[in-house]
């Protein structure tokens, strides 16, 4: 753990010394919650993660059987993530029971971070998760380790509007790093998000690129959205069941796995209001508002509306729009 306020997967004091000879060749900027970010397969990276996705490409082996969660960040990875545990360990765990995994493990212990996991703890055996193995990831589709491309694994990817996104990040990064982000004005943020050289960017690439996949081959990918998750929570749930092929689940197991997984009722437990991660991040961190459209108390109109012109533009034909 390093002794800055800044977790260790945004600091640089594990790097290998491939990690290092290979970023010294990569476009750099100066960002946004890290002082420097790398360019690698068209995404910006702080060095840490970086070093994850290199470790995750080189000895990340998929099973036919794997499920693969994969958001950008601050899009509905930890919703996601108790959503699935829950519905794929209904039987073992029934939603209703009262010693349930969830209510005492935040949903980032239960499902592991693969590019975190590959840069924090090395060690981690994956070959050893119990099947079907449930992992976690950013990392864009072009990048994705080659087994996972081949294999018959299923992913499920969540997106969540630009701008709910950004201002999640946003609050995410001034609690976790208050002295690196105190005098970054949110306009300069806005400006590089919308040039996509801001910290996991372009979000345009990420959610395209597995947008198209889903087309291309819908039973490789499932694509849903942070908004239909909380419209309709149920009936996304049983989508996500029947794409991973999970035979039947009752109505009742779907009121359960949706109330369990709620905002309001994992923010409230104790686990994820005074636990910590093993890298020493709050698990509160991960639990703002939940909201849809809640943007508006962050962005200024026209920061607003510099977002939807970007994304206008960028999304553009590709039929996926964004509605708030
Ligand atoms: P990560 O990618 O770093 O793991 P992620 O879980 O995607 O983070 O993002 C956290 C967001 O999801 C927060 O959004 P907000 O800042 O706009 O409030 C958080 O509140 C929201 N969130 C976490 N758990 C839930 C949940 N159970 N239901 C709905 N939203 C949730």
């Amino acid at each position: 753990m390093s002794s800055s306020a800044v977790p260790d997967y945004l600091g640089d004091e594990d790097l290998t010394q491939e990690t290092r000879d290979l970023i010294s060749s990569l476009p750099s900027e100066k960002g946004w919650l890290v002082s420097q970010m790398y360019q690698f397969q068209g995404r910006w990276h702080t060095q840490a993660l970086l070093q994850g996705l290199l470790e995750c490409q080189k000895h990340f082996q998929a099973k036919d059987s794997d499920i693969i969660l994969v958001t950008n960040p601050k899009s509905g990875t930890t919703w996601l993530k108790a959503l699935v545990f829950a519905l794929l360990n209904r039987h073992k765990f029934p939603v209703s029971s009262g010693d349930h995994p969830l209510l005492v493990t935040n949903p980032h212990l239960l499902v592991p971070f693969l590019e975190g996991v590959y840069y924090e703890s090395p060690d981690l055996d994956f070959s050893k998760l119990p099947s079907p193995r449930l992992m976690n990831t950013h990392i864009p589709h072009l990048s994705l380790p080659e087994s996972v491309k081949s294999s018959s694994c299923k992913i499920v990817y969540c997106c969540r509007n630009p701008k709910d996104m950004f201002v999640s990040l946003w609050h995410f990064g001034k609690k976790l790093a208050p002295q690196e982000t105190a005098d970054y004005p949110i306009e300069k943020a806005v400006e590089a998000f919308c040039e996509g050289k801001f910290i996991g960017g372009p979000f345009w690439d990420h959610v395209l690129k597995y947008w198209y996949a889903s087309l291309e081959n819908p039973n490789k990918v499932l694509f849903v959205t942070y908004e239909e998750l909380k419209k309709e929570t149920g009936d996304t749930i049983k989508r996500i069941a029947e794409f991973l092929g999970c035979g039947f689940v009752g109505e009742e197991e779907v009121r359960g796995i949706v109330k369990l997984c709620s905002f309001e009722s994992l923010s409230s437990l104790q686990v994820n209001r005074e636990g910590k991660l093993p890298n020493g991040m709050e698990t509160k961190a991960f639990f703002r508002k939940g909201d849809v459209g809640g943007w508006g108390d962050t962005l200024s109109e026209s920061l607003a509306e510099k977002i939807d012109r970007t994304i206008e533009e960028k999304f553009r034909g590709s039929g996926l729009k964004f509605s708030c």
